[in-house]
């Protein structure tokens, strides 16, 4: 892989088969067409509906309105704090209802909607809002879900690494810390990190309206140039259920061994269910 396909009508048949079942990044160019809601997602529509919603970053409390100032003057030098996460289902409930059908007939099935799931694991939906000069971490998503970074206002950049260049991240040792890098992709430290300069970074800009699927387990990151507005939905399916059920487990384990092999069963049984219940067509969206 040296490029991410950019694709535009891709059928939900080809995305499983040629994507989802290949672990292959695919950017998807009018998924969003299937809510409607062209050009909508502007600052002013956040300011206007959303303002005054308040989330804790870095022990700040910042408001909707308050982040969107600050991306606006944002610079390279003097860049915006992020990632300041919303919470949509817990903090902007409301928004959901623009985003409808929320799986874009393509996030589909996603065993994360199962009613016994509701609210519990990774089962969250951010919103994030950043400016000129920022970036997130290189990291691979926890729990093993796919991603679904789905870009509202403006652009990003996204930023992939090939499966095998792991190592080259000098991920942690164990639990949560594996599936993190410490290197700052804003200006890697190529002394303390020299293997670094062997990875060969995919990149990628999408914009208001495109989607990005990132597969379970790539390494990721993103930078943006300008202000841009993004949310992230996570899914799991018999594609990826071992390895999320794996982090249920081990992420529990580090606390509590007894807990987490209670979860796991508990897990392993939602799993079977929803197997069955896509075998029969019965939907989890
Ligand atoms: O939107 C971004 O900057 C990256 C988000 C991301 O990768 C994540 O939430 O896991
Ligand atoms: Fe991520």
């Amino acid at each position: 892989m040296t490029t991410v396909d950019r694709r535009y009508d891709l059928s939900h048949q080809e995305f499983i088969e040629k994507y989802q079942n290949t672990g292959t990044p695919v950017i998807l160019e009018n998924a969003t067409d299937a809510w409607g809601r062209d050009k909508m997602f502007t600052p002013d529509f956040f300011r206007k509906n959303f303002g005054d919603r308040t989330t804790t970053f870095a022990t700040e409390q910042y408001s909707i309105s308050e982040i969107l100032d600050l991306t606006e003057k944002s610079t390279l030098e003097n860049p915006a704090p992020y990632p300041v996460k919303f919470n949509i289902l817990k903090q902007l409930p409301e928004l959901l209802s623009y985003f409808d059908p929320l799986h874009m007939n393509l996030c589909t099935p996603n065993w994360l909607k199962a009613k016994a799931l509701k609210n519990k694991l990774s089962n969250g939906m951010d919103l994030h809002i950043g400016g000129v000069g920022n970036a997130y971490e290189i990291h691979k998503d926890t729990y093993h879900v796919h991603a679904w970074l789905i870009q509202l206002y403006g652009e990003k950049e996204i930023i992939v690494f090939p499966r095998e260049q792991q190592e080259l991240m000098y991920p942690g040792k164990s639990g949560l810390l594996a599936s993190r890098s410490p290197i700052n992709i804003m200006n890697p430290d190529y002394e303390k990190y020299p293997n670094f300069k062997n990875a060969t970074p995919i990149k990628s800009i999408i914009k208001a309206g495109e989607v990005f699927y990132i597969p379970s387990g790539v390494w990721h990151t993103t930078k943006a140039y300008g202000q841009n507005i993004s949310t992230i939905m996570d899914q799991m399916n018999s594609t990826n259920f071992k390895a999320w059920r794996n982090d249920v487990y081990s992420y529990k384990a580090y606390y509590d061994k007894k807990r987490a092999m209670i979860d796991y069963l508990a897990a392993s049984c939602i799993c079977a269910g929803c197997k069955i219940a896509d075998k029969i067509g019965i939907k989890i969206e």
